[in-house]
């Protein structure tokens, strides 16, 4: 037997797994129910709470409504199998993976498992998107408010309240923000959305600087991809006593600006 068998087969203790559902495609109550149903009969796992279901605006290229929920389960599963059953469970759903963010019977994502932190493409936990993601928080906080994200410092419930404010305050951190900010002000009125080139800027104290009040919180957007998240998480801690977490975008400003629209769109619950 080899090494790695043997090592699954030690148990682990339980902990509580946080999925979140989503569907768009085909009959997406029924597939949410036979997945509820899948889900509560995995190894070694047990099914604590579920959320009732949200229809919500598809963030995207995707034209069809979403049905959006999320599930509490107990598991001793390792985070791997965990996840190698969510993927079984798309399949048996009749998940075809085509292009990115296309049209799905079943989309399965694990958002938290314990305190636990991975941080591998195959799989990231918590989930990088889920704290700027009405669709994702608003069910997550009806059946978990209390859960504490071990990176971020926050509650769900907290999480969640921060994305309700506005006008909603947005960071966007970069060279090329001072031309984005007019383009997408238009387009999102409810947003107070704010340029800084660098962060030594924000630091340095430049004209917005005073728009932002010491209790504000913000999305920070980092156009750059060049602030290590640490650093920027710490001068943000330091001046404002708020932690937020930067997401990191890409660099050519078009695609930068469609994955702000995604980005805004899903923090703004449209
Ligand atoms: N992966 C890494 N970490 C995880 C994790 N924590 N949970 C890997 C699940 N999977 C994880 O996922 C792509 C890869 O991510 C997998 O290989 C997996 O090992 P996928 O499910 O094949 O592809 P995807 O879902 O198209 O991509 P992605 O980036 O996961 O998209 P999201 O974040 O799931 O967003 N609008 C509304 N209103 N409601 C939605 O539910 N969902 C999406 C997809 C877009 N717009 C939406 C909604
Ligand atoms: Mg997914």
């Amino acid at each position: 037997m080899s090494p790695l068998k043997t090592e699954r087969r030690i148990p682990l203790s339980p902990r509580l797994a946080a999925i979140a559902l989503g569907s768009n495609l085909g009959d997406s109550r029924a597939t949410l129910s036979t997945a509820i149903d899948a889900l509560s009969r995995l190894s070694q796992s047990r099914r604590i709470r579920c959320s009732s279901w949200y229809q919500t605006a598809p963030i995207g290229p995707s034209r069809e409504v979403y049905t959006n929920g999320a599930i509490l389960l107990e598991t001793a599963l390792p985070a791997d199998q965990l996840l190698e059953s969510l993927h079984e469970i798309e399949s048996q759903c009749g998940r075809v993976r085509t292009e990115r963010w296309s049209a799905r019977t079943l989309d399965l994502d694990l958002i938290y498992l314990g305190d636990e932190i991975h941080d591998d493409p195959n799989l990231r936990v918590p989930h990088p998107a889920a704290f700027y993601r009405r669709f994702v928080l608003d069910p997550l906080a009806e059946i978990a408010p209390e859960w504490g994200d071990p990176i971020r410092g926050a509650t769900v419930r907290q999480l969640r309240d921060r994305l309700l404010r506005r006008p909603f305050p947005v960071i966007l951190l970069g060279p090329q923000a001072a031309e984005i900010v007019p383009i997408l002000a238009g387009e999102f009125p409810e947003t107070r959305l704010f340029a800084f080139r660098s962060a030594s800027e924000i630091a340095d104290g430049s004209s917005h600087r005073a728009a932002l009040k010491p209790d504000t919180t913000a999305l920070i957007v980092d156009l750059s991809g060049d602030v290590p998240p640490d650093e920027l998480r710490s001068w943000w801690l330091d001046l404002w006593g708020h932690q937020t977490t930067p997401i990191p975008g890409p660099k050519d400003v078009s695609t930068t600006i469609d994955r702000l629209r995604e980005v805004l769109a899903s923090a703004l619950g449209r």
